[in-house]
């Protein structure tokens, strides 16, 4: 097959899907965008033009994991697509031979990183041919989708011989319809997943933290119903303590009738959608107990239609800003706050299922945390949900980090479009309080128009969150004798944040007793990193940095919290980082070895003396 009737057939496949509407359901901000585009031939660059984001909560769904071992072929050189590889032949004729074979050869769990599960692909970025048989019932009225939560970075996917999707963005999920199209037995599905780094990408060429390439999270065939309830948005309002505001979508436009049912309040209360499928309602909830840190109260809530029934847990609370603060439920809340990457450090790969969020989220607790900034990029849903049901504020992002290219079309599209389908998966997660658009980026025009679009993108699909982005351009003016930051953007912000490594890249100016701060003065201000490197069970001297000791780290945090008394509009503060983790531009032979050191608990698990420090500053900070 040559690969331009290859496209025509991908592009009829996904044509045929959208004009019997089988291209999944979406909310009011995506809808009317362009269907399901399969890519260009090249995968750098995949192009995915406005495809309507996977289904809400799809673990809700009737679904069959396609995890576990998948046999793959390592393509150094790319040459895989121009040798079919996912037509998967095998010799008809004695004559007949083939360069390649699935069976037989290296074999990766799904999820997982490549770089984790073979020594030589540790450092590996290029392209991974995965594959598997798979059997598949297709019941009468009912439809078929392969639903991906995670591949990293970008991948095209092959069912049977025949391009049908494309995605790029390493952290978000997609979907294909694949309705009609599986055989009761033997698929063959082939994803050509690609990990190299490109200067359009997100993030792009150079980041710090480990470039893990390969299907990092689960693999569904999802079934649902003919119509289905694609999506719904289900929230408190942003000031009324006992106003929930319902939206829901079904998968077609058509109108049917649509029961919300919240039992436990003793709420029940039907909808019809109108042509567009869609249908909201706002209604007054009596005895509503709000979802806190303290208390993460969550209800059943249901939503059916005619054929559908979908339900999950879901909480209610309120998170606004007042002046300076930030008030969850009406309260002021200082943000006790730390940071993790997705990646077990005793793996040295990225964290994919329930085992490595209790991991990940119970070292967090220990430390007394009420928030969580899942750094840099979305994060798994095991994570996010367990964090909702512990009562961890989250702070979500996508990895617009540094050296973006502000100025690429294509690259703002991407942006647009992972922060879409981050808000997607997770905006009736309650735990979720802030959408952060950057981190690290540098005032220019481009650069105002992109994080502006960015922010009128989630704007028009969650207003109930506060909006954040991280800078790094605070520095000490010695006119004033103050630290000051000037970028006009922050005014477009809810909640400034801020990362300083103060005692680590900055010396100190002034003792921190004197490191007054006039940043964003009528605005919340969250620290959102600070911190410095030290090698677990190192010790040596408090003074010096290059010791790279506990004794300089914990000295580090404690004079950073003198520092954080004297930043009067300060919300929270968030060390950097939980974890060390892995980074491929540390450099130093002994003390970093490839890790970032920054984490206040080793590679190993054991925790350094700073976090001994910054536990306790929690606990004051509690009461
Ligand atoms: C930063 C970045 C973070 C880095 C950190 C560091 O400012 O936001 O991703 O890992 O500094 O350790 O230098």
């Amino acid at each position: 097959m040559k690969l331009s009737y290859l496209m025509v057939m991908a592009f009829v496949f996904a044509a045929q899907a959208v004009a019997s509407g089988t291209v999944s359901g979406s909310s009011g901000a995506t809808e009317g965008k362009a269907v399901l585009a399969v890519s260009d031939e090249t995968l750098p660059g995949t192009a995915q033009g406005n495809v309507p984001t996977a289904m809400t909560n799809v673990y809700g769904r009737d679904y069959t994991l396609l995890n576990g071992k998948w046999n793959v072929i390592v393509d150094l050189y790319d040459q895989g697509r121009k040798m079919e590889v996912y037509r998967n032949r095998k010799p008809q004729k004695p004559e007949e031979f083939y360069e390649y074979s699935f069976d037989g050869g290296m074999r990766l769990n799904v999820p997982g990183d490549w770089n984790s599960q073979y020594p030589e692909l540790m450092y590996y970025e290029g392209t991974v041919w995965y594959a598997r048989h798979f059997d598949a019932v297709q019941e009468p009225g009912k439809r078929m989708f392969l639903y991906f939560g995670a591949v990293s970075y970008r991948c095209n996917v092959y069912l049977n011989g025949d391009l049908i999707a494309s995605h790029e963005g390493g952290f978000t999920p997609f979907q294909v319809e694949v309705t009609g199209h599986l055989r009761p037995q033997d698929n063959f599905l082939c994803v050509e997943v690609n990990n190299r780094r490109t200067a359009d990408a997100i993030p792009a060429l150079a980041f710090d933290w480990w470039n893990y390439g390969g299907i990092t999270r689960d693999v569904m065939l999802v079934t649902v119903p003919e119509v289905y309830v694609s999506d719904y948005f289900i929230q408190l309002d942003k000031h009324r303590p006992d106003v929930i505001h319902a939206s829901v979508t079904l998968s077609d436009a058509v109108s049917r009738e649509v029961r919300l049912d919240i039992p436990e309040l003793g709420i029940s209360r039907d909808l019809v959608t109108d042509g567009k499928g869609q249908a909201s309602v706002s209604f007054k909830a009596k005895k509503l107990q709000r979802w806190s840190p303290d208390c993460p109260k969550l209800y059943d809530v249901s939503i059916s239609c005619s054929g559908d029934s979908i339900s999950e847990r879901i909480g209610f609370r309120n998170i606004e800003v007042d002046g300076t603060r930030i008030l969850v439920n009406g309260e002021p809340t200082f943000m006790r706050c730390i940071s993790f990457h997705e990646e077990i450090p005793q793996r040295m790969g990225r964290a994919f299922g329930m085992a490595d969020a209790q991991m990940l989220l119970s070292e967090a607790e220990a430390l007394g945390v009420n928030m969580i900034r899942l750094a840099h990029y979305p994060q798994n849903e095991y994570t996010v949900r367990l964090a909702e049901e512990k009562g961890i504020i989250l702070w979500q992002e996508i990895p617009v980090w540094q050296g973006i290219n502000f100025s690429d079309a294509g690259t703002q599209a991407k942006a647009e479009r992972m922060l879409t389908e981050m808000i997607m998966r997770d905006r009736n997660r309650c735990a979720v309080g802030f959408w952060g658009v950057a981190n690290e980026t540098k005032p220019s025009p481009e650069r105002n128009a992109f994080l502006t679009s960015l922010l009128e993108t989630g704007r028009s699909l969650d207003t109930t969150r506060l909006y954040v982005a991280a800078f790094d351009l605070v520095y000490f003016e010695k006119s004033t004798g103050h630290f000051e930051m000037h970028d006009d953007f922050t005014d477009n912000l809810d909640v400034v944040a801020v990362n300083k490594y103060m005692g680590w890249y900055h010396p100190w100016p002034v003792d921190p007793s004197e490191a007054v701060w006039d940043v964003c003065a009528d605005q919340p201000l969250i620290i959102s990193e600070f911190g410095g490197e030290a090698l677990y069970g190192q010790h040596g001297s408090s003074d010096e940095t290059s010791s790279w000791s506990e004794e300089y780290q914990a000295r580090l945090y404690r004079d950073n919290i003198e520092m954080f008394s004297h930043i009067p509009n300060l919300a929270g503060v968030s060390p950097w980082i939980l974890f060390d983790f892995r980074s491929p531009y540390r450099f130093h032979p002994t003390n970093q070895e490839g890790w970032n050191r920054k984490g206040l608990v080793s590679d190993q698990g054991q925790r350094k003396a700073a976090w001994y420090i910054m536990r306790d500053y929690y606990r004051e900070k509690r009461q």
